[in-house]
């Protein structure tokens, strides 16, 4: 079976520049399928039965869906355990989750309305605009957190810079003179940030500035572009891989009907069959007449899982 890893993602997605810089950090090759930037997504619905974030990965018959497991796949995949989000500790893991957290939404809330119209107005044009707009609004009035706006969402940010920056005083890197996960989880806020205040870092935050360009040369590796007919043939041509061995009491759920759904936005459940419960990992069975069975991957932490 091709190992291949497949990103189902949209080139301005700073969760999947994530995924696409740690790819490119491992000198990996890869193929790519572009998504519209909110569903429905064609090219990948039918594959992970509509979750609705982005990035996706693939892997033959196996689905991966949030960066937590991607990221898991590809440090996997490259032989790179330090890439594993399970392996941030300490400060780092603090700051890994703050990035990914309030830091990820006041990226964007801490941009004037009017400048953010004008790089969706570049980026997507009126229509795309005002498609995106409406969505991504729906998404939020369903979410279970709150996105922090003008001079809240600001304070944030600087106070994340600023924690950053000392971090950087003395290390090349967030953890120290290697590349970790930390690193490609407090950059793509940033990246979202100055893309969307079409405006280069504080030059006041240095350390940050110097590591920040550091991040962005790692590139995307060896990326080729596939439509989703390859995809898709690549989940038909192959199995689930074996399931991961668990040790200690299974879950009472495996074998039953269950639905599982991010808790916090884009909480769009996708139904299968659990079976596997690892400490950080979700598994569940899909059967499709278009691919025969697929696996369906989430993480623990951030889900719920629910009887369906
Ligand atoms: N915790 C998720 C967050 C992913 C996320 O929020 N992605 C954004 C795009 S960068 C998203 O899906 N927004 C809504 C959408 O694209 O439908 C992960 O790590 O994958």
């Amino acid at each position: 079976m091709s190992e291949t890893l497949i990103l189902h993602h949209y080139d301005a997605s700073p969760y999947a520049e994530k995924i696409r810089l740690m790819l490119g950090s491992q000198g990996m090759t890869w193929q790519s399928v572009l998504s519209p930037p909110q569903p429905p997504r064609p090219n990948v619905d039918p594959l992970s039965g509509g979750y609705r974030r982005i990035p996706i990965a693939q892997i033959g018959a196996d689905v991966f869906c949030d960066t937590f497991v991607i990221a898991q796949e590809v440090a996997r995949l490259a032989g790179a355990p330090e890439l594993d989000p399970e392996s941030a500790e300490g400060e780092a893991a603090d700051l890994l989750a703050r990035a990914e957290g309030e830091v990820f939404f006041a990226a964007i809330g801490s941009v004037s309305p009017l400048t953010l119209l004008g790089t969706m107005l570049r980026t997507v044009g009126p229509l795309g605009m005002v498609r995106f707009a409406l969505d991504r609004a729906r998404m939020m009035q369903t979410a279970n957190v709150k996105a922090p706006q003008g001079d809240g969402a600001r304070s944030i940010l600087q106070d994340f810079l600023d924690t950053l920056d000392a971090r950087l005083t003395d290390r090349d890197f967030v953890t120290g003179d290697t590349l970790t996960i930390a690193d490609f989880a407090a950059f793509h806020p940033l990246w979202l940030h100055v893309a969307t205040s079409r405006h280069p870092l504080d030059a006041r935050f240095a350390n940050v500035v110097r590591w920040y360009a550091q991040m962005e040369a790692l590139g995307h590796g060896a990326r080729e572009e596939i439509d989703p007919e390859r995809a898709f043939e690549a989940a038909r041509a192959s199995k689930p891989r074996t399931l991961p061995a668990v040790t200690g009491e299974a879950d009472a759920r495996i074998g039953s009907r269950v639905s599982v759904a991010p808790a916090d936005y884009g909480t769009v459940p996708v139904v299968g069959t659990l079976v596997a419960a690892t400490p950080s990992r979700t598994i569940l069975a899909r059967e499709t007449d278009r691919f025969g069975t697929v696996h369906v991957h989430f993480p623990v932490r951030g889900f719920e899982v629910t009887d369906a």
